[in-house]
């Protein structure tokens, strides 16, 4: 169910962004990699929106149920959003982050525009789902739970919050995948080094606060990619580019009380774990204007 579940959503991700098969492809020929299945995806994440029939109190139980294990919390007070992390049922799958728009935050204007949309969901929908289907599963997850937004609602929203307007459209497309660095070869296996391969190779890179997000015990290192604009059919078939998803990597490094241990041996126990909140603030940003108006893009 899982596998299932986890490739439906990769499938869905890579076709809509070019960014992905680009990346993967790259590595490749660089000799990176052999082939895509290859990489190790660190974590997937998704944005939901704080209502008390949705959020993530209603996301979350997918994952519980494929035994996944709720983990910390984090909380953005200046973008309006809470998030937790999620541990998989054994180390080859992905970690999972799912953050939620504090809705309650936003202005009058724009709490009536979200829940215009989200009061058509009248009871938490996953409740209502088979979780033991995958296909069911899959399909919930790439469908529309509500009406299709329309431009001027969309509008409003990013003007208040980027992330509102992303989630009453995207809804739960997988938001990225994060590829791991560290156990890549010599010269690929750093943010560092791997930003300055994927700029030789024309990606742009999200630069809110640096291009390097480092945690302050030093451990944790991420960069993305910056979110590329995708043509989006709205209400009245009105169409406008947005911003899609984006690609994320991260590089884990070894906790110092396993630092003597041989390279070859570490475990992932043995390596940072978690999220850090500095990092991810400025992570969300790879889908903001500030960022997808960046030359090159
Ligand atoms: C998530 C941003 C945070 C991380 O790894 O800290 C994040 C988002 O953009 O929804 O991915
Ligand atoms: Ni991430």
């Amino acid at each position: 169910m899982l596998d299932y579940v986890l490739n439906g959503l990769m499938r869905r991700y890579q076709e809509r962004v070019p960014d992905v098969a680009a990346i993967i492809q790259a590595m490749i020929n660089e000799n990176i990699i052999q082939r895509a299945e290859d990489i190790e995806n660190d974590h997937i994440a998704f944005r939901t929106i704080g209502v008390p029939q949705l959020g993530i109190q209603s996301f979350e139980k997918i994952f519980l149920h494929y035994g996944y294990t709720k983990r910390d919390p984090y909380h953005f007070k200046e973008k309006k959003l809470d998030a937790f992390w999620y541990a998989p049922p054994a180390p080859h799958y992905p970690r999972i982050f799912v953050s939620e728009l504090r809705v309650k935050d936003l202005s009058k204007e724009a709490q009536a525009i979200i829940t215009s949309y989200t009061s058509e969901v009248i009871t938490d929908p996953v409740n209502q789902l088979d979780l033991n289907s995958g296909v069911i599963v899959d399909n919930f997850l790439h469908s529309a739970l509500w009406r299709t937004p329309t431009i001027q609602d969309y509008q409003a929203l990013a003007a208040e919050s980027e992330y509102a307007a992303w989630v009453i459209y995207n809804r739960y497309y997988l938001n990225h995948f994060t590829i791991s660095l560290q156990n890549l070869p010599e010269g690929y296996n750093t943010v560092a080094d791997f930003n300055a391969f994927l700029e030789k190779k024309g990606f742009v890179l999200n630069n809110a606060g640096g291009k390097i997000k480092t945690s302050p015990d030093g451990l944790l290192l991420q960069s993305s990619t910056v979110a590329r604009m995708i043509p989006a059919t709205f209400a009245n078939n009105e169409t406008l580019r947005i911003a899609g998803s984006y690609v994320e990597f991260a590089e884990r490094k070894v906790l110092p009380q396993f630092a003597h241990l041989p390279a070859s041996s570490i475990t992932r126990e043995q390596r940072r774990e978690g999220f850090e909140a500095g990092n991810a603030d400025k992570i969300f940003e790879s889908t903001y204007s500030s960022q997808t108006t960046q030359k090159g893009q």
